[in-house]
Formats: structure tokens, C-alpha cells, sequence
């Protein structure tokens, strides 16, 4: 990688957040927001204080959305996206799959992404147009497989504890298309690991942009393919996340949205 990003000035604060995500491990205190499945810690917020105060040092002018907090500067044409520590839910439960997501959106576009995959120290990086990386290698798609054979990744939204049913008719479809379902509670990662060979496919509702945005940039410069329930690159406002190997994302893709309950329909 040749190039200067303006990403790479925050490269230290993204690793000082995850040094100090693992340091406040022992004796996590867990707090639930909207709904009670739906964490945060101490560390969630420590992280998002590090990121912040690291962006608003080198760029005072530009956007900021983070999970956490209230959204800063939104008249931006320049907007931080951070996910401060992707699976909260793993992390209480000292589950080491557990991801920071930082990531740039230039009018609208997402043009640089780092997801850091916290304990097994990997850094996914993303350019529009100039590739992606795994720790400073570049990141190819070269898995190939078929649909039948494909591992599939998803996750569920919090509602589900309300609201399980809306989801089984598309979980029960993929089960019966594919090589086996996974489950591991950090989406960034999810998605990521399609770039880097692991997983072929991911689908999930009601995902945040903080959550996926970042590592769908990322699959896409490994080679990837990923849209949102109306067909084009996710946005903010996406509420379906379809995110393949490209090879099978045709065949994916419509497993995908012809088996979406229609319970779900007014909410897409
Ligand atoms: C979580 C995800 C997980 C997904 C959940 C949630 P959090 O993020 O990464 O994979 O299924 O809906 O969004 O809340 O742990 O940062």
C-alpha cells in the first residue's frame, strides 16, 4: 500500500481502544440499553472516548457517528462512523470474538475502513478503489464454492426475543440451501472473514451501519459483493445486510429476499 489515508493518523487510537477493551475484561460491569439483551460496558464507552477525542483532535471539522453517543457535526460532507466494541454480548461473557469498527464516509460514500479484530490482533483495512488488507497484506478472494456448499454467517436483532418468528422463515431457507450456519456474534467480523476466506456468505436484519459498514467496504475491495434490501451498497439507512463471496451471490441473494416473512414487510 503506497498511499497516505487519513485513516492512518488514527491507527494508534484504534489499538489504544483495544488495549483498553482488554484491560477492563476483569470485572466487567454489563449494563442493558432499549432491550435487555442489548449490552453495554464500561469498555464499550472507554473505547468510543479514545476514538472520539483522537478524530476530533486531527479532523475538528468532521462528522462523527458512534454507537454510544450522540452524533457530532452532522452537516458534514466528511462523517466518522465507529463501533467502539463490536460484540458487546461476547465480551461480557469473555467470548474473544470481538471487533472495533472505524470507518469513513465521504459525501455519503464509504472510502476508508479499519475493523480490528481485537484478540487475535487483526487489522482489516479497507480503500475504495485501492484494495483491502489484512495485516498490511493484500486481501483476495480466492475461496471458491458453491451454494450447497457455502457457510453462511447471520446474527439476529434484539427484537428477537419479542419477535423470533419474523425471522425463521429466511433462516430456515438458507439452512436448507447451504454447506452449514454460524453464528458468532460480532458482525464486522462476520462479513470480514467472507474477504478473508472463512465464511462465503452473511445475511442480517435490522443490523447497524456501525456494525457492517465498515467491513462491507472492506469484502468489497477483497472481491466481495454486498447490497441491502433494495439492491444497491449499503447505506445508513439499510435494514438488511447481503453480503456473499460473489461467486454465489445471485443464487444467494434471491434465497435470501424470496423468503422474507411478511411480517417483515412494512419495516424493509
Ligand atoms: C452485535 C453484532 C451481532 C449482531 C447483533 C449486534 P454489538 O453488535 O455484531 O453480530 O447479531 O445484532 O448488533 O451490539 O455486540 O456491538
Amino acid at each position: 500500500m503506497n498511499h497516505d489515508f487519513d485513516i492512518h493518523l488514527l491507527k494508534s487510537a484504534i489499538y489504544d481502544s483495544a488495549s483498553s477493551i482488554k484491560e477492563l475484561r476483569e470485572g466487567v460491569q454489563v449494563f442493558s440499553k432499549q432491550h435487555e439483551v442489548d449490552l453495554v460496558t464500561e469498555a464499550d464507552l472507554k473505547s468510543e472516548e479514545i476514538l472520539i477525542n483522537a478524530i476530533t483532535k486531527h479532523y475538528p471539522n468532521d462528522g462523527i457517528i458512534s454507537e454510544e453517543s450522540e452524533t457530532i457535526n452532522p452537516d458534514s460532507n466528511r462523517t466518522w462512523i465507529i463501533d467502539p466494541l463490536d460484540g458487546t454480548v461476547n465480551y461480557a461473557n469473555n467470548i474473544p470474538q470481538v471487533a472495533i469498527t472505524l470507518m469513513l464516509l465521504e459525501n455519503n460514500q464509504p472510502t476508508q475502513a479499519y475493523v480490528l479484530d481485537i484478540y487475535k490482533d487483526v487489522l482489516y483495512e479497507g480503500y475504495k478503489g485501492q484494495g483491502a488488507y489484512k495485516n498490511g497484506e493484500e486481501l483476495k478472494i480466492l475461496k471458491s464454492t458453491t451454494m450447497q456448499k457455502a457457510i453462511v454467517a447471520t446474527g439476529f436483532p434484539y427484537d428477537r426475543v419479542h419477535n423470533s418468528s419474523h425471522y425463521m422463515k429466511t433462516f430456515e431457507a438458507v439452512l436448507q440451501s447451504c454447506g452449514g450456519v454460524r453464528r458468532f456474534g460480532t458482525a464486522a467480523l462476520d462479513v470480514c472473514w467472507i474477504a478473508d476466506n472463512k465464511f462465503d456468505a452473511y445475511f442480517e436484519f435490522f443490523i447497524k451501519p456501525w456494525d457492517t459498514l465498515g467491513a462491507s467496504l472492506i469484502l468489497e475491495e477483497a472481491g466481495g459483493k454486498v447490497i441491502d434490501q433494495n439492491g444497491g451498497f449499503p447505506s445508513l439507512d439499510s435494514n438488511l445486510i447481503i453480503a456473499s463471496n460473489n461467486l454465489i451471490h445471485q443464487e444467494f441473494k434471491e434465497i435470501v429476499l424470496s423468503n422474507i416473512d411478511e411480517s417483515l414487510d412494512n419495516r424493509l
